[in-house]
């Protein structure tokens, strides 16, 4: 193979060897890939010359930015102190200590220990272990059914992708194991059908009920959700629906998960989405923001009520990765949370770019294509409809959508489409100017996209 010169030759090698993550890779070879060359600030910089305004964060995570020296200064520091060590058979290593310290210390009072992992799946893997560990060591071992919801994600494992809820996932010959359970989403736009926003809520938190009592109070472990659905298409309860959540839990003894993979560390203009909505969670998976994904670590957060039981009464537990508490990855993820804090970039996105985003995002809403506008904080979705009243939604879903997601990354502007649901979740640090700049290409972006659409007959 002699080395690749044009984008053209990347592509091609890409397009042969290369099997990517949600994608479908004849589609897209066809297409050629978008190779990305580097990044500053909230900017890409891709091979064909363009600058994109990174209104994704990576995949939800970059939050303190790109192009941050300081986290590559730790890294090789790290690298040459000590590259690697694992933190099995009573071994350890200073970051990994320093960040579990400091973690305890970021997360809500009942939160003192952590569990390290390689990525947010492996959270999530690892935090099934420790409840029906949990259930086991606390004598009720039929405690097996943990409930997750339609449409809610939790990773590309099998046990993952078995508790999340997308359905096209578990059609991929799956087979989602035996031990989970779904209830409806809170997803007023599409099923709150004429109820209020609040009865919504109510109702679709009172299915976490109605299928404890199916399933048996006595057969079921947790209860896991994401504050906010992130990958589901920015879905965000309504405020009646956690305080009901929690009520629930509490009733049945059963315990709360709060996967905060993408609303922790900021993104919700609190450290943790948990403590955005109230709810006191048992244990947090979390992931993306833990490291801004300069490198590839997660973590899950075992509450006192847990973690108790797995050290007093557990002895050994027998579970764990050969990166869990990678030194480097725990070296760069603590300098990172030290980026966050002195750079007050929770506080940020609470009081300053959080409030100042929605009410420009907010703006979108008179647009002809557009049937609701919805955000929290660093979390922006945008509803595509073919007609507002009545409202009727586009068949089938999904393609306009797509033909959204495109016009803008032409504009400059990575958005995110999931069905037809346009989704942003941009870097903490963004500005208030780039703010404007973000809508004002998202605005463009939908005009293109009506006057297509109205070409091409959809409207
Ligand atoms: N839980 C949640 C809530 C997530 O969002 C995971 C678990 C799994 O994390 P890892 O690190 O194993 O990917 C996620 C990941 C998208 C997208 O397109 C979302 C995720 C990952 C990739 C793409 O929205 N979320």
């Amino acid at each position: 193979m002699s080395a690749p010169r044009s984008l053209k030759d990347w592509q091609e090698l890409d397009a042969a060897h290369f099997l990517h993550p949600f994608s479908d890779t004849k589609k897209i070879a066809g297409q050629g890939t978008r190779l990305i060359t580097g990044a500053e600030g909230i900017y890409l910089h891709d091979a064909a010359g363009g600058k994109l305004l990174d209104g994704m964060s990576g995949l939800w995570c970059v939050a303190v930015g790109y192009g941050r020296r300081e986290l590559a200064e730790v890294a090789a520091r790290q690298m040459n102190q000590l590259p690697y060590y694992n933190s099995f058979f009573q071994c350890t290593t200073e970051p990994a200590i320093a960040l579990a310290a400091k973690l305890a210390e970021l997360t809500p009072p009942q939160f003192h220990h952590v569990f390290f992992t390689g990525s947010g799946s492996e959270s999530i893997d690892t935090m099934i272990r420790l409840v029906r560990r949990y259930w086991q060591l606390e004598g009720q071992p039929q405690r097996q059914v943990i409930i997750g919801r339609w449409n809610g994600y939790h990773g590309s494992t099998i046990a993952g992708a078995s508790l999340g809820g997308m359905q096209w996932m578990h059609e991929q010959g799956l087979t989602p194991m035996p031990g989970f359970a779904h209830i409806q989403q809170p997803y007023a736009f599409e099923f709150a059908a004429g109820r209020s926003a609040e009865e919504f809520g109510l109702a679709a938190a009172r299915e976490l009920e109605q299928k404890i009592l199916e399933i048996g109070p006595e057969n079921v472990a947790a209860f896991v959700g994401e504050p906010i659905q992130g990958a589901g298409g920015v879905i965000i309860p309504p405020d009646s629906y956690w305080p009901e959540i929690q009520r629930i839990v509490d009733q049945y003894g059963i315990l709360l998960v709060s996967d905060e993979v993408i609303c922790g560390f900021g993104r919700t203009g609190r450290w943790f989405g948990c403590e955005y909505y109230g709810t006191r969670p048992d244990i947090m998976t979390m992931a993306k923001g833990l490291s801004s994904g300069y490198l590839p670590i997660g973590g899950v957060m075992v509450g006192d009520r847990v973690a108790n039981a797995l050290i007093q009464k557990g002895g050994e537990f027998a579970h764990g990765f050969t990166y869990s508490a990678h030194p480097v990855c725990c070296a760069v993820a603590l300098a990172n949370l030290a980026i966050i804090e002195r750079e007050g970039l929770v506080d940020h996105a609470r009081d300053v770019a959080g409030p100042y985003l929605q009410r420009r995002w907010a703006t979108l809403a008179d647009h002809p294509l557009v049937g609701e506008v919805r955000g929290v904080s660093m979390l922006g979705a945008l509803e595509l409809v073919k007609s507002k009243q009545p409202r009727t939604w586009f068949d089938p879903r999904g393609k306009v959508g797509e033909r959204c997601r495109d016009n803008a990354i032409r504009n400059g502007l990575v958005m995110r489409a999931t069905r037809d649901t346009m989704i942003i979740a941009p870097p903490l640090i963004i500005t208030t100017d780039q703010i404007d700049e973000l809508v004002d290409k998202a605005r463009r972006t939908l005009d293109q996209t009506l006057l297509e659409l109205r070409r091409d007959g959809w409207l």
